[in-house]
């Protein structure tokens, strides 16, 4: 019998790899969950999600913010790193701890030694939300793994080769997921397939997705 007190802790999904130099680590961040949620928040507390314009003028549908000693940012000009935050012109709100420690840890377990983000992107989708593919180059050094935290609502990560038009593979990502991908596999074409709603038990109808990497 399953009595409340003792809920069943959800089935371990083992780490895999999906392309070469490319690791979901399955629930690698269930047991930090709460700590990373609580920091999020006041990161956008300081430096509110916000849509971004893509250098062609459209919306990005992904909300995104940044901690760190740089952030993402898209506008007419283009993509690029800058330390400071286009909207409130001061600095970018600091890496929490919780977070730099988890990116090495997962870096270290995908393989990958003595990783140090510098730059964490916080993305929130919502349903019917979507990522287009794209490469992730903005980075100085592709020698650096990107780490990838999933949380709240399910995905699925369409995984494509390094052209284009190479075919995608559909991988889901869950509550809880890591993804570590570097190596061959550094510039290959991602996207997130738009959202379903399948609301998240504490965070309701929205995903949060972490990356951090090492960008300057
Ligand atoms: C997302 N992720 O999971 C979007 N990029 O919401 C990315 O675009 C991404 O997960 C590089 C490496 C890992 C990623
Ligand atoms: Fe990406």
């Amino acid at each position: 019998m399953n009595l409340d007190l003792f809920p069943e802790p959800p089935a371990p999904r083992p780490a895999w790899s999906f392309s070469p130099g490319a690791v979901l680590l399955g629930g690698f961040a269930l047991d930090a969950a709460t700590a990373l949620l609580d920091a999020m928040h006041a990161v956008i507390e300081q430096a509110p999600l916000r849509h971004m314009v893509t250098p062609g003028g459209r919306r990005l549908g992904v909300a995104l913010s940044n901690c760190g000693p740089l952030g993402w940012i898209s506008d007419h000009r283009g993509y690029r790193y800058g330390a400071l935050d286009p909207v409130s012109g001061h600095a970018w709100p600091s890496m929490p701890r919780c977070f730099a420690e988890l990116a090495t840890r997962a870096a270290a377990a995908a393989g990958y030694d003595s990783f140090v983000p510098d730059a964490c992107l916080i993305n929130r989708y919502q349903p019917g939300t979507r990522l287009t593919l794209h490469q992730d180059k903005n980075e100085r050094d592709f020698n650096q793994p990107i780490v990838s935290v999933s949380l709240g609502m399910p995905a699925l990560f369409q995984f494509g080769g390094t052209e284009r038009s190479d075919p995608a593979q559909r991988i889901p990502l869950a509550h809880g997921d890591v993804a570590v991908w570097g190596g061959p596999s550094r510039l290959n074409y991602h996207g997130i397939a738009p959202l379903k709603e399948r609301p998240h038990a504490v965070l309701g109808a929205v995903r949060y997705n972490l990356t951090l990497r090492r960008a300057g």
